[in-house]
């Protein structure tokens, strides 16, 4: 995109009105997040706001202090006075709406509380609602007298992120054994998560080593992570369903929104709102300049070496179809083999498999073994000279499995085969760095980082893109046309034909700026605490079996309870207001690979916390018990 693409050349691409206007919600925790918190009566909010703003400004690793968390966490944390309903504690079981469902009393059995409290210093239970809670009797139609995203009240201070050292010594030391079930033998497995000790990020840790010496050591280390402050970014936290706090476990399938994101589209409609690059007009500059912003900040965040590069599409669906129907097109042929695993959305299966029928072509499958793992080996055997493409995901959405991307890119590479990472459960959990990864095209949705539906990435390499033939034609995809012939763009404007969806890229700036701020290195290290946490919780259950057992997971476990099926018990959490999905997931060859049809899927993002997860595991509990396989 050159400037003289743009009808006001006074105004440079990339302008983005929401960095320079705070209000706008251009900060990691708007003021609009801060205001309920802080009360009428605070003295100084800009000030408050500032601080913010520092907050998350903060490089990650950076020492604590001014403008770090424990500055902004003692006003923003204050715990709100919420009134204690008059909750019936005795009154019995009720009844619970859905056919044969009779919904007993949920007990809150927080188990490790006390020792997970010494350590963890209520940094992962969302505020007192899980402690408050496990002392009553919980029903599903009783409402909790204090929300998840409520207030910290006995923990106004936030401590320091719990890392894999001090989670292996507290949980290993425990429970005994954690009870991870094979999926396909039964054979139980070691606790899976932690890596060792040693490879702990900063060196931190002694093994065995519990208790408040700890505290100090992890507070230099990391900057705290104050998961309150962040929930109250999220407006869509504090709903109730059936009559109970949502507990949003279901980011795999979507991710909720924060207020800066919200606030940009409505920013967007009220000042901007035009199509973009054709019009002279101010509104046409406007909208360019925020659309094209948006493209500058998706390149930094993947690292993409230029903005060329990136071409918005609906969503990984949308930007996997238009590289087979591309890419396929030019470059797979009668003989021609694509290789994906075993692990793949349906999404990064059926384009593929529609190519080869149309081409002739083969599709082979990379296998896993019984925990989720690729098995690289039997990966290596199928690339060949004849392997045109090489499409597989850099985080399973049924299992959770991370795969080795850098080394199985690498792998095929050797081969001269193309590679596509499929990044849609991967860019809101970890750092993702399209030039280091290797590959040709890197795929995500928006929607699972935060931004709206609708509106999706893809990268390619510049020069691969600009070889391609379109993807669809029409307008603002061509440079001429006569009535004989069409001259195409460049790459991105090759593949956007027609009016794209300029607000919600917009809107997917917004969320880049917001992950951004907190920064993806802590986000990473938060939620390996809350998969090692769920884990060990959840895997205690009697008759529940984890599916997928990979010793990289992110985001995602699967379960299924024995005697229970996968779809009642989603509509039995439903009951609790916890949102899971359960069904297949769109994965169902790695389902049945592991004997399912479906499976329950808790997934999880940076603003869920321990205390939900409580809340999830005596749910199930609860469940189990009903079914009546309590002696399990
Ligand atoms: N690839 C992976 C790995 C995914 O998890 C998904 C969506 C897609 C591709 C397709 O993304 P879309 O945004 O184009 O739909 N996964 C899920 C899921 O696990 N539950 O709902 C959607």
């Amino acid at each position: 995109m050159s400037t003289s693409d743009y009808p006001n050349p006074g105004q440079s691409p990339g302008l983005d009105p929401v960095r320079l206007n705070p209000s706008l919600g251009g900060v990691g925790l708007s003021p609009q997040g801060l205001a309920p918190a802080l009360g009428p009566g605070l003295p100084d909010e800009a000030l408050l706001t500032r601080l913010a703003n520092e907050l998350f400004s903060a490089v990650p690793g950076s020492p604590p202090g001014f403008g770090g968390v424990p500055v902004l966490s003692a006003p923003v944390t204050a715990p709100p006075q919420v009134p204690v309903p008059d909750v019936p504690l005795a009154a019995p079981p009720s009844q619970g709406s859905l056919p044969n469902a009779a919904l007993g009393p949920l007990s809150i059995p927080l188990p490790y509380e006390a020792e997970l409290d010494a350590l963890l210093g209520g940094l992962f239970r969302g505020g007192s609602s899980a402690s408050a809670a496990h002392d009553m009797e919980l029903r599903p139609d009783i409402p909790l007298s204090t929300p998840p995203s409520a207030g910290t009240a006995g923990h106004s201070s936030p401590v320091p992120l719990p890392y894999d050292a001090e989670l292996k010594a507290l949980l290993g030391g425990l429970g005994g054994e954690t009870r991870v079930a094979d999926p396909t033998n039964g054979a139980g497995s070691s606790f899976y998560f932690l890596k060792d000790i040693g490879s702990v990020p900063g060196g931190i840790g002694v093994p065995g080593q519990t208790g408040p010496g700890l505290h100090s050591e992890f507070a230099s280390a990391h900057p705290p992570f104050d998961v309150n402050a962040i929930r109250r970014d999220f407006p869509i936290l504090s709903e109730h369903v059936n009559g109970r706090p949502l507990v949003w476990l279901d980011n795999a399938a979507t991710t909720q929104k924060p207020q800066a994101v919200i606030d940009r589209l409505s920013h967007f409609y009220s000042h901007e709102n035009s199509n973009i690059h054709r019009a002279a007009h101010e509104l046409a500059a406007r909208s360019t300049d925020a659309y094209e912003g948006a493209r500058q900040k998706v390149a930094r965040f993947i690292n993409a070496p230029s903005t060329e590069e990136i071409v918005f599409t609906r969503g990984t669906t949308e930007s996997i179809n238009l590289v087979a129907a591309t890419f396929g097109l030019q470059h797979v042929g009668e003989g021609d083999e694509i290789v994906i695993t075993h692990l793949e959305h349906h999404a990064n299966i059926v384009p593929w498999q529609q190519l080869a029928l149309a081409k002739g072509a083969k599709l082979r499958v990379a296998p896993v073994d019984d925990r989720g793992v690729v098995l690289l080996e039997e990966y290596g055997k199928l690339l060949n000279g004849r392997t045109k493409l090489v499409s597989f995901t850099q985080v399973s959405n049924a299992l959770g499995t991370v795969t080795p991307a850098q080394q199985m890119v690498e792998m095929a590479k050797r081969v001269g085969a193309r590679v596509l990472v499929d990044g849609a459960q991967s860019v809101s959990h970890m750092k993702v760095d399209v030039q280091s990864l290797g590959a040709d095209f890197f795929v995500f949705s928006g929607h699972k980082l935060f931004a709206p539906t609708g509106i999706g990435v893809l990268w390619g390499k510049k020069d691969l893109l600009d070889s391609l033939p379109p993807y669809q034609t029409g307008g603002n995809m061509i440079q001429d046309v006569t009535l004989e012939r069409s001259i195409f763009h460049a790459a991105p404007n090759r593949f956007e034909a027609g009016t794209g969806n300029i607000a919600d890229a917009v809107g997917l700036g917004a969320a880049i700026d917001y992950v951004e701020r907190i920064g993806l290195e802590n986000i990473s290290r938060y939620e390996h605490g809350l998969i090692v946490y769920a884990t060990k919780l959840l895997s205690e259950i009697p008759g529940l079996t984890i599916v997928g057992t990979a010793p990289e997971k992110a985001g995602v476990i699967s379960l299924v309870l024995k005697g229970v099926k996968s779809e009642e018990v989603g509509a039995r959490l439903n009951k609790y207001g916890i949102a899971v999905r359960s069904g297949h997931h769109c994965a169902q060859p790695i389902l049945r690979r592991f004997g399912h049809e479906a499976t329950v899927r808790p997934s999880f993002a940076f603003y869920n916390t321990c205390g939900e997860i409580d809340l999830l595991a005596s749910a199930l509990r609860d469940i189990q018990r009903q079914a009546g396989h309590s002696h399990l």
